[in-house]
């Protein structure tokens, strides 16, 4: 279930003929009870995701986080589900200093966003104390990979960096590029996500899932200087509000007791998602993936024509 605020069915063509796609949003209690019947698991990744937006406007990111979290819990609960597994995140750790973050110490979020992905894991904490229902949230560092979309100013800064490499336009840096993250490739999240499901007495944790290291914007930046073969250069503008200055995860009781274990590094990660952008890149011809075989090419937009990466891509549906 999906209301695709962010990213694009065509991103599920390699597996669209074996699920079923339900289009709708986690703030519609019918669709997600709906959504619940008859399913063993439950994998509650849909949120309204990004710092800066929520300082913008946190009464929709409450509204989507909060409310829309509460309203899977219930249907998970009144639909006798074995366990839901919550995507929680590495902002409810906020400024406290201390690297790496470990699940034992308190958190202290500085954003509306963070604070919303604490009540979530509260919340969830709170129907299996209440009504037994199986939680496990999982706290993500920085996910980041093939598909993310980079059109949003508010997306992932990975998916901006190798968007703007790719059409050759100088990537923003907010502050100055000494911050750092744990950022995880998807494939590690998803791994987490899976393991999340069967592992013995966990129920009612949360644990961290990164790589246990950590990289600044500015050795990102050369990282992919030197994966693309070309220029790293950036602008430097002001740092964000709420943005918080270094994040790393202990990953240890993710290790231990769900048998986590990172298998894509993230230079490895990094390459993976660059290839990816270059094989979906609409800024001078159309490469159609074979997962996208159904598309039919209607017109091709060039880069002088100033439409954004997602009007490109429609144009060929
Ligand atoms: C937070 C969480 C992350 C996830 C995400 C969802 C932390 C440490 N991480 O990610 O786990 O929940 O929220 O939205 O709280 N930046 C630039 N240029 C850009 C875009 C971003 O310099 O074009 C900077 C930004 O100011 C920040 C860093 O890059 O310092 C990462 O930003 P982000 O928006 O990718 O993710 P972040 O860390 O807010």
């Amino acid at each position: 279930m999906d209301n695709l605020s962010t990213g694009r069915e065509s991103n599920l063509a390699e597996v669209r003929d074996q699920i079923e796609f339900i289009d709708g949003s986690i703030t519609e209690p019918e669709k997600v009870g709906a959504a619940c019947q008859g399913v063993d698991y439950v994998l509650h990744l849909a949120a309204r995701t990004s710092v800066p937006r929520s300082m913008k406007e946190p009464v929709e990111t409450n509204h989507v986080n909060v409310d829309g979290t509460l309203n899977v819990l219930l249907a998970a609960r009144d639909a006798k589900v074995r366990r839901v597994v919550f995507s929680a995140s590495s902002s409810v750790y906020g400024e406290t200093p201390t690297l790496p973050k470990r699940e034992s110490m308190t958190p202290a979020p500085i954003s509306p966003y963070g604070v919303t992905k604490l009540m979530g894991k509260i919340y969830g904490k709170l129907f299996h104390r209440v009504y037994g229902l199986e939680f496990v949230a999982l706290r993500y560092f920085n996910v980041f990979g093939p598909r993310q979309d980079p059109d949003s100013p508010y997306s992932g800064v990975l998916s901006r960096f190798n968007a703007a490499f790719l059409e050759g336009r100088e990537p923003t840096i907010y502050g100055d590029g000494q911050q750092s993250r744990d950022f995880t490739f998807v494939a590690n999240a998803v791994q987490a996500n899976l393991l999340a499901c069967t592992a013995q007495n966990v129920a009612g944790l949360v644990f961290n899932i990164g790589t246990g290291n950590r990289y600044t914007l500015n050795q990102t930046l050369q990282m992919l200087g030197q994966i693309t073969g070309r220029s790293g250069n950036a602008k430097y503008t002001p740092p964000r509000e709420g943005d918080i200055l270094h994040s790393q995860a202990d990953i240890s009781e993710a290790r231990g007791k769900l048998g986590y274990n990172p298998r894509v590094g993230f230079e490895e990660g990094l390459r993976r998602t660059w290839e990816w952008f270059c094989e979906t890149d609409t800024t001078k011809e159309l490469v159609l993936g074979a997962a996208a075989g159904s598309a039919r090419v209607v017109g091709v937009a060039p880069l002088s024509s100033g439409l954004s990466h997602n009007q490109q891509i429609a144009i060929t549906e």
